[in-house]
């Protein structure tokens, strides 16, 4: 049987040094660890050796296995690189002065608004932050004074993933990291996309965009947050639209409003986009909590500040006239391309 083991490893040995190509590879590994291959015949044999010499060749035939699947990894690794480099090096001709076959993209409607959007805040001293989609009950929730069980949590239906984390549901998550990073005074807005479990239709989807902002320093008041929601929303429509402030509950600020505008595509009338109203919830806003300035690690005595989370996708809904918010991520390359002024 010794002598049997090492005879097959040196027809082995052999065969795999003729190999040219690793699709070869395959039929040498049948032929000797497929289950009727070499070794396993080898296997079978091993019952009639005697008791005494059981354990010596049981250790050689498993050396020779070892010794079978390394070579042939190794000579399978040495000729796919042998294989990818003549293909690369193989030389093919092609004609450089033909024009390019491929459509040129073009940049979504969201990343047109977001865009504009961040050149109006950073020219009103904002800068820009991001953050992550997935994070944690403390910053989606309980940092922005939303206890467990507190019945604002059902305003926003929760993916909850195995780990405990969660999808963000707002952008607000990312306050409490930015007010712990930057401290007072601050004003920082945070673009980002938001999840929840909605029943979609015309203005309703469960994966859509905000833009959060927030301003914190001495004397921060409610005028601020009016002027800034003035100079932003004049600044992206560049023509007078009608809004409405009215009285908005959010536990992370106090006291928080509701900004609507009424609605481009019905001019009020009421129809799908508007849920037939006339309006549409764009923006809310308000003064920060304190409890949420605490949080934050923010000094309550000293700082105020105001906070707004737009629907970013919403604004882009009435920018552009688009009826029905599932455009958007349905992919539909010649209905997004149209938006483009790049
Ligand atoms: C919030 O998400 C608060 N975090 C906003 C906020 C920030 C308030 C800071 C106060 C201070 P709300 O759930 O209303 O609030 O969502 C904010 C905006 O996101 C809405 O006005 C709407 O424009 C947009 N939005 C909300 N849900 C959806 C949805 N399912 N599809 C599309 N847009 C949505």
């Amino acid at each position: 049987m010794i002598a049997k083991t090492q005879q097959l490893k040196a027809a082995f040995d052999e065969k795999l040094s003729a190999v040219q190509a690793s699709a070869e590879i395959d039929a040498i590994r049948i032929e000797f660890m497929g289950k009727k291959g070499a070794v396993a015949a080898l296997m079978t044999e091993l019952k009639n050796v005697p008791n005494e010499q059981k354990k010596e060749v049981g250790q050689l035939i498993n050396e020779l296995k070892q010794h079978i699947e390394a070579s042939m990894q190794a000579k399978l690794a040495e000729l796919k690189k042998a294989e990818e480099e003549a293909l690369i090096n193989a030389t093919e001709s092609y004609d450089e002065s033909l024009p390019m076959l491929t459509q040129e993209g073009s940049y979504h409607p969201i990343t047109l608004v977001q865009r504009e959007l961040e050149d109006i805040f950073t020219s009103m001293g904002f800068h820009i932050e991001d953050y992550s989609e997935i994070t944690d009950d403390f910053n989606c929730f309980e940092a922005l004074n939303i206890p467990k069980h507190h019945p604002a949590r059902d305003m926003q239906d929760t993916y909850y993933l195995s780990s405990g984390q969660l999808l963000k549901t707002h952008t607000s998550a990312a306050q409490n990291t930015i007010m712990k990073k930057y401290g007072a005074p601050v004003r920082a807005i945070f673009p980002g996309r938001c999840f929840r479990n909605e029943k979609i239709d015309a203005c309703h989807e469960n994966t859509f965009f905000q833009m959060e902002g927030l301003m914190i320093d001495e004397g921060i008041s409610i005028s601020n947050l009016i002027y800034f929601m003035k100079t932003m929303l004049s600044e992206v429509f560049k023509r007078d639209i009608k809004v409405r402030l009215r009285p908005g509950f959010f536990p992370f600020v106090e006291p928080g409003f509701e900004l609507d505008i009424q609605c481009l595509i019905c001019n009020g009338d009421g129809c799908p986009s508007c849920k037939n109203s006339g309006w549409l919830e764009l923006c809310p806003c308000g003064m920060i909590h304190p409890n949420v300035l605490k949080y934050g690690g923010i000094d309550t005595e000293k700082y105020t500040g105001f906070a707004f989370g737009l629907g970013l996708t919403r604004l882009a809904m009435m920018k552009y006239g688009i009826k029905d918010i599932r455009v958007f991520n349905e992919g539909n390359l010649k209905a997004l391309s149209q938006f483009n002024d790049k």
